[in-house]
């Protein structure tokens, strides 16, 4: 067997290994809203815009400060937004447990065969720890998360992305450098994080983000692509790859 450039790869969440956002954090903000009386709702235009703030707890604050400032008078804005933001919580994760959120195309194989090829597997996302636990357990199975050497969400770091600090803070955890790893996001402030790290970064876009911008990522795909459902690239050489694959992983290593 041929020695992989790579060692580990690093995923993003939410709109990388599934389409959390629109049908999932979205109405779950929304339900909580519900339950703390509020008359907000976030529609699907209106989410997109939000979702240029990372973070949820961030996200309703930009959203205060925004479209219903009457809220910045509340004494423990803070504390009230961290009450508001776990009822969210338990709504995505209630929505997880239901099974209404299935993986991207390509995950659970892409998973598999890097296990397979003994090429290590982290998460470095900026959503709650609760919310990466529960995806993973409900898609991938209850032994699933031991197959992750590193999962760092949430507020483990002090900035989100696009910083670069949770991507630095899981190789630090991995061990390893920059140069031995390859990030996949979604996003163009997931991008800028993994870059800014001095991660090669392989994007899949989603209904939100395929309009972004994706400079100098490695290569832009529609998805990571089944062997019955190639992937479509919407910039960068594919060499003739037709899924994200060890392979082409370690070809964008080398480029
Ligand atoms: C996604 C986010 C998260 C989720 C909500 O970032 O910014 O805020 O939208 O999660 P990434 P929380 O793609 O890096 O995972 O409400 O738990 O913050
Ligand atoms: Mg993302």
């Amino acid at each position: 067997m041929q020695k992989n450039k790579i060692s580990a790869v690093l995923f993003d969440v939410d709109g990388t290994l599934a389409d959390t956002e629109r049908d999932g954090h979205r109405l779950a903000f929304n339900a909580a809203f519900n339950d703390f009386g509020l008359s907000w709702n976030w529609n699907v235009t209106l989410y997109g815009e939000l979702l240029n703030i990372t973070g949820g707890k961030e996200r309703i604050r930009y959203y205060i400060e925004k479209y219903a400032p009457d809220k910045l008078k509340i004494n423990e804005l803070d504390a009230w937004i961290a009450d508001l933001h776990s009822i969210k919580t338990k709504h995505f994760v209630a929505l997880l447990n239901r099974g209404l959120i299935p993986l991207r195309p390509g995950v659970t194989r892409l998973i598999q065969e890097l296990r397979l090829a003994k090429i290590k597997i982290a998460i470095a996302t900026n959503t709650t720890p609760e919310n990466v636990t529960t995806l993973l357990k409900s898609t991938l199975g209850e032994d699933s998360l031991s197959w992750f050497n590193v999962i760092a969400a949430g507020n483990i770091v002090p900035k989100k992305k696009p910083a670069p600090d949770i991507y630095l803070w899981t190789l630090e955890r991995l061990g390893l450098q920059a140069q031995q790893c390859i990030a996949i996001e979604d996003s163009e402030c997931g991008l800028k994080s993994a870059l800014a790290a001095g991660l090669d970064t392989v994007v899949t876009v989603n209904s939100y983000t395929e309009k972004q911008d994706f400079t100098d990522a490695s290569i832009v795909l529609s998805d990571l692509g089944e062997p019955s459902e190639p992937f479509s690239v919407l910039s960068g050489q594919d060499h003739g790859n037709k899924l994200v694959n060890v392979e082409m992983l370690n070809n964008i290593r080398t480029q």
